[in-house]
């Protein structure tokens, strides 16, 4: 055999539970290329369906999608699908909470992993689309994950703790992912991470092994939307491809990174999403595909 990577199994499946905001780069619109782009089938559910996210842009169309989700659920049971992930994010009304929990009970196997990011907050703030009451409903959905992907600002409010501005200490960082695997998950990857004004990256933790990582890198000045799902969902792609918590995190932080830096030096406006498009070939390369 020529090609080492001939394919003799099928791809892994994910089912991706998030919102399609039609324009602005973000949820499903950047889950569904990244995750394919590393291999992996994914299957859309979508939450919601915008005209663009709700982050800075004014005059976005919403339609909530709620009515089709369990319609979905048991269409995809009927068909008897095997997933090897489950990964929601921004959900589009209090309901859904409920819904991603029968939908992880559903399709719950041995073998797969929940991986849930509580989108609904950042920098320090909740999106204006939730209250404090979804915020507690988000921290249920949180009990059934494996894994969850918060950033700082949601973090705190699943733990009911006031937000800290950063920069901040390893032991902030270490207890609060402690303290958010007393939630129920054994894996959580901490974003917005730094302890100065130069680095900026993840923390990770496992609650089974102990190990703590840091995936830090070179700090890229602006506030970038969609970052999150960008890094999430190359997260996702590498641990699907059978890297470590700790290295798959690495992987998503440089791939984020890079889509960052791009975006700085194509001076695009910040609310319309990074360019992460270009920095597929180095994925690639960091997964060990090409
Ligand atoms: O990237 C998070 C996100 C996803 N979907 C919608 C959003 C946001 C953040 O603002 O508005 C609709």
């Amino acid at each position: 055999m020529t090609d080492s990577h001939q394919q003799i199994l099928p791809p892994k499946r994910v089912a991706a539970i998030h919102d399609i905001s039609g324009f602005g780069k973000c949820s499903l619109t950047v889950a569904l290329p990244i995750l394919s782009a590393t291999g992996v089938e994914t299957a859309a559910m979508p939450t919601a369906l915008l005209s663009t996210h709700t982050g800075g842009i004014e005059g976005y169309t919403f339609l909530d999608t709620t009515d089709q989700m369990r319609p979905f659920t048991k269409h995809w049971k009927s068909l008897d699908l095997h997933f090897d992930a489950v990964y929601s994010g921004f959900l589009g009304s209090f309901e859904q909470i409920d819904i991603v929990k029968e939908f992880i009970d559903t399709f719950r196997s041995s073998d797969n992993l929940v991986v849930v990011d509580p989108v609904m907050a950042d920098n320090g703030e909740l999106y204006k689309v939730f209250d404090l009451n979804f915020a507690r409903g988000m921290r249920s959905l949180c009990e059934k994950a494996d894994l969850i992907v918060p950033n700082l600002t949601e973090a705190a409010l699943l733990l009911e703790e006031p937000y800290k501005d950063g920069p901040y200490t390893k032991a902030y960082i270490e207890g609060l992912m402690k303290r958010l695997s007393g939630i129920g998950p054994k894996k959580i990857v901490l974003t917005g991470v730094f302890f100065d004004e130069a680095a900026l990256g993840s923390a990770t933790y496992d609650a089974q092994t102990g190990i703590v990582d840091y995936a830090l890198v070179d700090k890229i000045p602006g506030y970038y939307h969609g970052t999150g799902d960008v890094f999430a969902s190359a997260l996702l792609g590498a641990l699907l491809n059978g890297f470590s918590l700790g290295a798959s995190a690495a992987i998503a932080v440089r791939f984020t990174q890079g889509s960052i830096a791009r975006t700085y030096k194509e001076g695009t406006d910040l609310r319309f999403g990074v360019d992460f498009e270009h920095g597929f070939p180095d994925l690639l390369r960091d997964l060990k595909l090409v």
